[in-house]
């Protein structure tokens, strides 16, 4: 503790770039323009060969800095930070909420104490859980003192265990002294401009020393912070991501140039979600019904900005209580009333024996993915598809369609299979019969998708979504899914070749706004 409290801290004064400083801390971590491509070799995809060994010890086991990492290990958020500084027009933080599955909607909000008392909880049922982060339901920083409570404990009481912060920035440059005291590694920003115009279109209000800012002083005053707080966290070795939502007509032309000035502050990873909005959710953008984009939309923003750096495409934008893996939330199994009747044995070896077991199947993964993507070797061929995978996890085909949440999307090429994003769904099997709406909204979500991957499914659905052009494909059931992919792959441009089918490009698909029906 006393080591790392003295570690030294870099202080910057500047907004400007600080351009070779930057560069080099971008080289450090892999981020750089090396090669010439201008295309960073760091994020959510890359693998161990690709990153630095410092930086690959750090990101091998978070489940949001590593794509790879994310079918394997899981993260929990506690919810110990109710107040906010500023207001999100897209923010509604919302309690006892349990369907809903987005950033500032909690079930119940806990002190340091009982937020440590559920770490160990989670941590000894749980033990692929690697990453406790702090992510509201309003921002941890303006509320620090019960933040780093929580942290303090954990690093106590849990000491494998990473620690990880998502803030709005604001108060950002007056700890990152205590950020790094605290050997918090990750650290996520959300910045959804660094023009004070747009900004003034997301964000009524700043509330900074005492004082409320509206307007565009309000914004220009948060994104000064913001890109001051990035610095200086880079500057100091701390791993930043930039998470921005993407408003269509506000600021998704702008977010090149976010992705642009992120970059150039070191940031190591830029995650563009879609911004969730629906009445229901009693947000400003909800009431006015400004849209959400579409995943076509979305992925083009995405795919642009891959030129600049690599991007995060796995985000499930959590709950503030989110348990479990991405894409599973397991908050409800750890109710403060829950923990208190559990028999909580917090062994760091039994995590440690559970964690080697997990390592080999991730090895096993990696592994039949190389030798599957030798089949393509040669092969010439401008196609693109998308497919669909009901997955609970493991980096397996192993979910059935009627009891997927959501489905993860692949698109494969000649390069091979590469996660893309994922969509959420409402359940189609209510207990034994199916739901037809909820079919309806299943085969919106993944419109784009050439093939569904499935370890189960009934006749009724599958004929629905041959009707819809969507092939249903359960002979992969229990594989690896990039294996299976690129082995669909394969025998999809065979027959292409021969004429058996025509290639079809697929139309867009919804991204799914109001809350799950489960
Ligand atoms: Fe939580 Fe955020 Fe840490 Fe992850 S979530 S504080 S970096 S441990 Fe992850 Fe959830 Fe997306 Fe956040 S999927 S909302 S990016
Ligand atoms: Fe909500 Fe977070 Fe915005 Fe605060 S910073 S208003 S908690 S989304």
């Amino acid at each position: 503790m006393q080591e790392l409290a003295n570690r030294p801290v870099v202080k910057l004064t500047t907004l400007e770039p600080t351009g070779a400083v930057m560069q080099k801390i971008a080289e450090e971590k892999g981020c750089g323009t090396k090669g010439g491509s201008g295309k960073a070799s760091c994020g959510s995809g890359a693998g161990q060969n690709d990153l630095a060994p410092e930086i690959w010890e750090k990101v091998k086991n978070h489940p949001c800095y590593s794509e790879e990492a994310h079918h394997h290990y899981a993260r929990m958020h506690v919810a110990v930070a109710p107040a906010c500084n500023i207001q999100c027009n897209y923010c509604n933080r919302k309690y006892d909420c349990a369907n809903e599955s987005r950033p500032g909607v909690v079930s119940e909000k806990l002190t340091p104490e009982q937020a440590a008392k559920k770490v160990l909880a989670v941590a000894s049922t749980i033990p692929q859980m690697t990453v406790l982060g702090i992510a509201g339901p309003g921002d941890p920083l303006a509320n620090p003192e019960k933040t780093f409570k929580t942290f303090e404990l954990i690093m106590k009481t849990a000491p494998d265990i990473k620690l990880c912060l998502s803030t709005n920035g604001l108060m950002l440059p007056d700890h990152v002294e205590t950020i790094k005291s605290f050997n918090v590694d990750h650290v996520t920003i959300t910045i959804n401009m660094i023009d004070p115009e747009i900004g003034a279109k997301i964000y009524p209000w700043v509330f900074y020393k005492h004082k409320r800012y509206t307007g565009v002083e309000a914004a220009k005053l948060l994104t000064g912070r913001q890109l001051l707080g990035l610095e200086m966290l880079t500057a100091n070795g701390i791993l930043c991501k930039v998470n921005s939502v993407m408003i269509p007509g506000v600021n998704d032309k702008h977010l090149a140039e976010v992705n642009r000035a992120v970059k150039s502050r070191g940031a190591f990873l830029h995650n563009i979600m879609p911004l969730i909005s629906a009445p229901e959710h009693g947000t400003v953008f909800g009431l006015t019904g400004q849209r959400g984009p579409s995943a076509q939309e979305l992925k083009a923003l995405q795919d642009s900005c891959e030129g600049e750096m690599n991007m995060m495409r796995h985000c499930r934008q959590c709950r503030a209580d989110a348990v479990g893996l991405l894409g599973e939330d397991r908050s409800a199994e750890f109710t403060t009333e829950k923990i208190m009747e559990m028999d909580v044995n917090y062994d760091l070896d039994t995590r440690k024996a559970y964690q080697q077991k997990v390592e080999v199947e991730r090895q096993a993964t990696v592994a039949a993915k190389q030798a599957e993507l030798e089949t393509l070797a040669g092969e010439r061929s401008d196609i693109k598809i998308l497919v669909a995978v009901a997955t609970k996890g493991g980096g397996r085909v192993n979910e059935h369609f009627g009891h997927a949440k959501e489905f993860q999307v692949y698109e494969l090429s000649t390069a091979g299979a590469k996660f893309v994003g994922h969509r959420r769904v409402d359940l189609y099997c209510q207990g034994g019969f199916g739901e037809e709406d909820s079919l309806e909204t299943t085969i919106r979500a993944i419109n784009d998708c050439t093939a569904v991957f499935v370890a189960k499914l009934g006749g009724c659905p599958k004929d629905t979504l041959k009707k819809a052009g969507i092939e249903p494909v359960d002979k992969y059931a229990l594989a690896f899914i990039e294996q299976s992919a690129i082995a669909y792959f394969k025998e999809y441009l065979d027959k292409v070749k021969s004429g058996e089918i025509d290639h079809v490009v697929r139309g867009d698909a919804a991204i799914r706004q109001g809350a799950l029906v489960a």
